[in-house]
């Protein structure tokens, strides 16, 4: 099973290799971002479409979900927020014309790059049963198209509704509900390629799925531990509240195998001095073999323990559950296996102890260098066995902090965009609407893969995203889309999920969040919650890329009228004519949102209530806080084979290439690069600029093949290697899932080199 390199792209994969950086940020930043901003959208556009990125009466970034602080900057804008920016805002047009001159067989062949810079989507395309071009189509007959194939189904569950997470609250309500009323639950969502492990880990010992901090907190910790997350890159403006929380006296410990740039100094670009300087982030840097994070929490668990006075005995006594076993288990910690595990020196997690016991508020945070594993959910149950220990959840600048992905992915969740769903979310909108949802499980990510490829599953229809370029298993995932009967995309940019379809197809064009929306004569808002559950309106500001776009919500009520017919009694055209309307049956459906339309005007938005953190409650089965006492697991390879990371360059957002260059790593005009430590290098026979397939082994015994990278020597751990995601989604296999959580383990793939 050998997948070929996307041919007839234009542009050159030739990676130029340079030392890494030291910092991250800075002069070079802020050029990069404008120089990718004018080739977009040119001067005047940047300037106007900049200045209201995150303000209070502006739009919400649709790059990462770290939250804003209250006293914004007037550009509070990071390099990756304005590429983000610059990519939906730019002035480059996808039309009826492009199609035409370019049949599906064609786009085919070209990288998901080229794709995406081919700019915005103008009209709704419709590709015919056997056609190869792509035709447009009016907004009546792509809904009727959808009505006819999902009225036709023999069931409701075989039809999957994806989200991706720049959803809007409305819109991602809308869907699930829509879905609800049609009749299943199949809502699979980023989240479960994503954070997935982090909710489940949280739900079952904390009581909910989400993280415990705000940004007051990071600004008050003794200790903030980074594990596997490269803010530098995919949350920028965390650094700014790394460098706040140093400058107050917090000492920070970085967990990863790579020495990311960002982690080490921040040269923050919105003060002269910081500019030029930066400061030194990290003090205590732990180059962690890939998947030793569970071994490295539970021996630092261990000597917590064994420090007279060092367990906060109080909390721990009314707070927590299964105490006595995690402490039997953690005691057990062995120094030689974790040594093993980690890859680390046994004083330098000493250190690491000693700098944990002198804080008394700790924070973690961390996102996908823990939660795509294997033994994910384990590992960040024993992060909060950690916390608990001392009793850091629940009190000012200490507590968990999973740093979310795209920017309203935590409020899809909460809208109720989930394949098993809360009965008590589904009791209250049945109420609400006078609907009967149904009460059994739908499909996440990889179970709607394996529905299609088995073809229990029919219609695919997604809320944004690029299901083909982001799911594991490019080519069972490809044969599994070819197998349906409809896939529909609601979608700003072109990618690869346009390209590989069902029997018929469709391209719903979307405004995106920096669009103007305007409904009925009236300029709409929308909201989002970020990582930290602030929810706050959004206000785009641009003319739309053309005038045949629909938003997101008149899609959802558009298709459900036609789908549901005058038999549903829900008020879909009131919906569509005021989000307002949506607002109030939110507030009367999801806890929280109670008055959510006043609440949401106020500037800055507000505060979800969460339980932990707001007064020490555990709404989980036990009522308390749960320890919990897993076996340490961690990879073991054979001879001969590195555990291979998928992980993002700076120049991407997840599938979305902005630029071949992933510039503090020192990599230019190249993407196809795998970077490898230089001892095992030399063991592997490994040269420098030499060009290998990567081949990953599972247990099914099939062949897993990336062509062509060229070798980095770069100081990664040893053992382990990392390359860019998508171009190797190819190798992760799509039944290598992390326990519980059901993510695809896109962070530890066995490969070899040939
Ligand atoms: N500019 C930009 N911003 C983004 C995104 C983007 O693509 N571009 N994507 C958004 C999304 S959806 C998400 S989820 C986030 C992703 O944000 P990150 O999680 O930071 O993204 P990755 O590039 O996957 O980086 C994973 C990090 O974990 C480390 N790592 C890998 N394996 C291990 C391990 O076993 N243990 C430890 N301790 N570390 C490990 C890697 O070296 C790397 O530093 O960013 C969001 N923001
Ligand atoms: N190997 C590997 N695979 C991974 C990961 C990894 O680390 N390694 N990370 C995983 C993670 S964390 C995530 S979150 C997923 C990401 O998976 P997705 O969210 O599915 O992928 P994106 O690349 O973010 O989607 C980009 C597309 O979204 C559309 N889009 C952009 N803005 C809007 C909008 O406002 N509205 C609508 N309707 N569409 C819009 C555009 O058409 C664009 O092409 O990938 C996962 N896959
Ligand atoms: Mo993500």
């Amino acid at each position: 099973m050998a997948s070929k390199p996307p041919a007839g792209d234009p542009v050159q994969d030739s990676p130029q290799v340079k030392a890494p950086k030291h910092a991250a940020a800075g002069i070079p930043a802020v050029a990069h971002s404008l120089l990718i901003s004018h080739q977009q959208m040119g001067a005047r556009r940047t300037a106007r479409t900049l200045l209201k990125v995150n303000q209070k009466n502006g739009f919400d970034c649709p790059g990462c979900a770290w939250p804003e602080g209250d006293h914004r900057h007037t550009a509070e804008f990071c390099e990756n927020g304005a590429k983000a920016v610059a990519e939906e805002a730019t002035v480059r047009r996808v039309t009826p014309e492009f199609f035409a001159e370019h049949p599906v067989s064609d786009l085919f062949e070209r990288s998901g790059y080229w794709l995406g810079q081919q700019g915005r989507i103008t009209h709704p395309m419709y590709l015919p049963e056997g056609a190869d071009q792509y035709e447009p189509i009016s907004w009546e007959r792509a809904f009727a198209i959808i009505a006819e194939e999902l009225n036709a189904l023999g069931s409701p569950d075989e039809a999957c509704f994806y989200t991706s997470g720049r959803t809007s609250n409305e819109a991602a309500f809308l869907l699930q509900l829509f879905a609800r009323e049609f009749g299943t639950n199949n809502l699979p969502d980023c989240s479960n390629m994503c954070h997935e492990s982090s909710g489940s880990a949280l739900s079952e010992t904390i009581g909910i799925g989400k993280g415990s901090v705000s940004l007051d907190d990071m600004h008050q910790a003794d200790l903030i531990i980074v594990a596997g997350q490269n803010p530098g890159t995919n949350h920028p403006r965390m650094l700014s509240a790394l460098e706040k929380a140093k400058a107050a006296g917090a000492k920070i410990i970085s967990v990863n195998p790579l020495p990311e740039a960002g982690l080490e100094r921040f040269k923050n670009p919105q003060t002269p001095l910081g500019m030029v300087r930066g400061a030194a982030l990290t003090d205590l840097f732990l180059q962690i073999r890939i998947g030793g994070d569970q071994a490295l929490f539970r021996l630092l668990n261990r000597l917590v323990l064994e420090t007279p006075g060092a367990v906060d005995e109080a909390f721990v006594e009314e707070h927590t559950h299964g105490y006595e076993e995690f402490r039997a288990a953690a005691l057990a910690a062995d120094w030689d296996e974790t040594l093993v595990a980690t890859g680390l020196q046994r004083a330098e997690i000493e250190r690491a102890a000693e700098m944990a016991l002198a804080s008394k508020r700790t924070i973690v945070c961390w996102a996908m260098g823990l939660t795509q594993h294997k033994h994910s959910v384990p590992t960040i149950r024993e992060v909060v066995n950690f916390l608990l220990l001392r009793g850091n959840i629940g009190r000012p600048g200490a507590g968990v902090c999973p740093v979310r992905g795209h920017s309203n992915v935590q409020g899809d969740r909460t809208m109720g965009i989930f394949e098993r769903p809360d009965p008590a979310f589904l009791d209250a909108l049945d109420r609400e609407f006078s609907i009967t949802s149904p009460r059994h499980h739908g499909y996440d990510v990889v179970r709607s893969i394996e529905a299609m490829r088995d073809g229990d599953a029919k219609v695919f229809f997604a809320m944004g995203g690029n299901f083909v370029g982001a799911t594991p298993d490019t080519e069972v995932t490809e044969a599994a889309m070819r197998n349906t009967r409809l896939t529909v995309h609601v979608s700003t940019k072109l990618n690869r999920s346009h390209v590989v379809t069902g029997v018929r197809a469709l391209i719903l064009p979307t405004l995106g969040r920096t669009d103007k929306d305007i409904q009925a004569g009236v300029k709409q808002i929308v909201t989002v919650e970020d990582s930290m559950g602030m929810v706050h309106a959004s206000r785009g500001n641009l003319p739309p890329a053309s005038p045949h776009l629909l938003s997101e919500p008149a899609i959802i009520t558009g298709m459900a009228r036609a789908v549901l017919g005058p038999s549903s009694t829900t008020p879909w055209e009131d919906f569509e004519k005021d989000y307002a309307n949506i607002r109030d049956r939110i507030a009367r459906v999801v806890p929280g949102f109670e008055d959510f339309n006043a609440r949401v005007a106020r500037p800055g938005g507000f505060e979800l209530p969460h339980a932990p953190r707001d007064e020490r409650r555990f709404p989980t089965a036990t009522g308390k806080a749960n320890f919990t006492a897993a076996p340490v697991e961690y990879p073991k390879l054979p001879e001969g084979r590195l555990l291979l990371q998928t992980m993002r360059s700076h120049d991407q957002y997840n599938t979305t290439i902005y630029g071949l260059d992933d510039r503090y790593r020192g990599i230019k005009g190249g993407r196809r690069i795998v970077m490898v430590n230089p001892d095992d290098a030399r063991e592997l026979g490994l040269a420098d600029g030499a060009f290998t397939d990567i081949v990953s082994e599972w247990k099914d015994g099939v062949e897993r093949r990336a062509p062509g990278f060229r070798v980095v020597h770069y100081p990664t751990a040893r053992g382990c290697a990392a390359a860019y995601y998508p171009e190797t989604n190819v190798l992760v296999p799509l039944d290598a899932t992390a326990d519980t959580s059901n993510t695809p383990t896109s962070k530890s793939v066995v490969v070899r080199f040939e």
